[in-house]
């Protein structure tokens, strides 16, 4: 994590310090405020996103700023890599053209063999122009992008759902999560200005039936990232970093041990 500080007079931003959601969102410190945007969890749900947040320094007229994102070129920048490693994190790429990781079907927007994640076209670091592969994409008439889950073969949810997006206007697109009868869990919406594709999830213990974003212009998605990691690496430090962040959560399960 990159701390941005930047300390401006507080009336030069025009006192826009807004009250906070209830909002669990991975790596905020609690004592900051959701500056740009917006973020609401459901309890015991926490949202794996990029975001701004701020806070007044006390007893100064200034606001400090903290900047973090979550840039993606491949598996291993996901924060659930350990998941992935595992094998208890599915990952759809689309590069075989097809919608065929168990328990997933995207129900809006289509493929499009455009400009993938940087290491689906087997080089990294060639640039966006350069990356070719497929990724789910919409525009147009269609304003949103969707993927459904269904019980594996021991009846459960996801209980981490995310995966990497961009598009050319933050300002609008958000990302939901629902839970198996279609109750938001979380929501989140314009935190920074990307053009490059970020890393945006769901951890909800209680079970992921479909995440989707809203948007007007357009939005390319790729590495859908869904599973039921728990316990593993990316489970304790999501369950360690919530009792940090936020000492009113309640702790859902027993923290899991590490070697
Ligand atoms: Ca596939
Ligand atoms: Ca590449
Ligand atoms: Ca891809």
């Amino acid at each position: 994590m990159k701390p941005l500080l930047t300390a401006l007079i507080a009336f030069a931003i025009g006192g826009t310090i807004r009250t906070q959601a209830a909002c669990s969102m991975w790596n905020v410190p609690s004592d900051y405020l959701s500056e740009f945007g917006g973020c609401e969890t459901a309890p015991g749900v926490m949202i794996f996103a990029p975001f701004i947040v701020s806070k007044l320094v006390a007893g100064e007229p200034f606001i400090e700023y903290l900047e973090f994102k979550l840039p993606y070129a491949q598996r291993s920048d996901s924060p659930w890599a350990a998941g992935i490693r595992q094998g208890s994190i599915y990952v759809e790429d689309f590069e075989d053209g097809i919608v065929n990781t168990p328990g997933l079907a995207m129900t809006s927007g289509f493929l499009l063999d455009g400009s993938s994640v940087d290491e689906d076209d087997g080089v990294l670091g060639n640039g966006t122009d350069n990356d070719f592969g497929f990724v789910y994409y919409a525009a147009g008439n269609t304003h949103t992008i969707r993927a459904e889950f269904s019980r594996d073969s021991e009846g459960r949810f996801p209980t981490h759902a995310g995966w990497v997006m961009d598009t050319l206007d933050q300002s609008d697109a958000t990302f939901a999560a629902y839970d198996p009868s279609g109750n938001l869990l979380a929501s989140y919406n314009y935190i920074l200005q990307w053009g490059e594709f970020q890393f945006v999830g769901v951890y909800a213990p209680q079970g992921i039936g479909a995440i989707a974003s809203d948007f007007n212009q357009r939005l390319y998605v790729d590495h859908v990232q869904y599973g039921y990691a728990i316990p593993e690496p990316g489970a304790a430090l999501l369950t360690a970093t919530a009792a940090l962040a936020a000492a009113s959560r309640r702790r859902r399960t027993p923290a899991p041990q590490l070697p």
